[in-house]
């Protein structure tokens, strides 16, 4: 009885060892010990049911399936521990962290030039007392053209390649209706700059449907012409440098009488003539003149109390000037190559 027992616990042993040496994961492991030391195994089953066995054989019985459990016990665990282990290495390796790699740069962003530029020109002027002023992109007939001297049957309206929304409404193809509206609201004196984008139907080199305007307006009683030219003249040496020549060229605009146009000497061929200034020695920078006397009508002003003068530049057009943009296009491509070097 006892020799059979024995037997049949060292052949359960040694199928466990060859069974054990085939596993090959933890999951195959768990099967390997529910079924050798499981509740319904032989060896557990053996152990249960000692009591029942007569008392000559109980105490070798007992001792040689409890250390065949023993012995199934801590070869399992033994396997445990060697496939947690590679399982951790794996799980190591994937985890791998390179320390000597150098670190993703981070990209800092910064302001688009015409903003700069924008705020850099409204400092000048804030620095002289000015305020600045903001106003609707969609703007009516009446605040764009109607009230600055341009009605319907105007020449001048041609110019500008309009983008109607309505009969009665369109995108601001200037900045200009800021200035009317704001003198509606407010007596004299005034000194206000606006800034935003105006829109044309145009598209080349020099052209692009929306672009960056600056205007500024001074109303006062006693405003002349000298004024005008010594804030420009300021301005432009801010802008473009003190050695720069400044020149006043009379020109035409429907809202202004006399109209200039403001040009600063060539500095690529300091006045001698070259290639970005097309021979002339100089650059035109903006345009500008005394209010029309007949604007004052839609302010409430009396132009015989009142006078002042009117200027607008293009910012885009500054920034190609300043730093020898030859494409106007450049600056709504959103190209980092070229963003990246203001
Ligand atoms: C320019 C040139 C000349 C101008 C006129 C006005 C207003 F509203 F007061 F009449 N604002 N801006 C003006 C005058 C703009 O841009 C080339």
């Amino acid at each position: 009885m006892t020799d059979q027992l024995e037997k049949k616990i060292e052949l359960e042993i040694s199928s466990f060892e060859k069974d054990l040496e085939a596993v090959k994961d933890l999951q195959e492991l768990e099967k390997l010990k529910t079924r050798y030391i499981g509740k319904k195994s032989f060896l557990i089953k053996t152990l249960k049911n000692i009591g029942t066995l007569p008392d000559d054989i109980k105490p070798i019985a007992g001792k040689k399936s409890n250390s065949a459990r023993n012995r199934i016990e801590s070869g399992i665990l033994q396997k445990e521990k060697y496939f947690k282990g590679i399982q951790y290495e794996n799980k190591l390796k994937e985890e791998h962290i390179d320390l000597s790699l150098p670190g993703r740069m981070v990209r800092q962003g910064r302001k688009n030039i015409i903003s700069q530029i924008t705020e850099e020109i409204e400092e000048i002027f804030i620095g002289m007392g000015f305020e600045i002023a903001e106003g609707p992109e969609v703007e009516t007939d009446y605040y764009n053209f109607e009230a600055l001297n341009t009605p319907a049957d105007h020449p001048a309206r041609s110019l500008h390649d309009t983008f109607f929304i309505s009969e009665n409404t369109l995108l601001r193809t200037h900045t200009s209706p800021v200035q009317i509206r704001y003198m509606e609201s407010h007596i004299p004196p005034l000194m206000i700059i606006s800034s935003g984008k105006a829109y044309r139907k145009d598209y080349d080199v020099s052209h692009t449907p929306m672009f960056t305007q600056i205007e500024g307006l001074v109303i006062d009683k006693g405003i002349n012409f000298g004024n005008l030219k010594w804030t420009l003249e300021i301005l432009a040496h801010e802008v473009f440098g003190k050695e720069r020549k400044v020149r006043f060229r009379p020109h035409y605009f429907p809202f202004t009488e006399p109209s200039v146009e403001v040009d600063v000497s060539c500095h690529i061929c300091s006045g001698k003539g070259c290639r970005v200034c097309s021979g002339s020695g100089w650059l035109e920078i903006l345009g500008s003149g005394m209010v029309d006397p007949n604007l004052y009508k839609y302010a409430g002003y009396d132009p015989e109390e009142v006078s002042g003068f009117a200027f607008g530049m293009g910012i885009e057009r500054v920034c190609m000037l300043k730093y020898g943009i030859e494409d106007l296009r450049l600056f709504f491509e959103n190209d980092l190559r070229f963003i990246e070097q203001f």
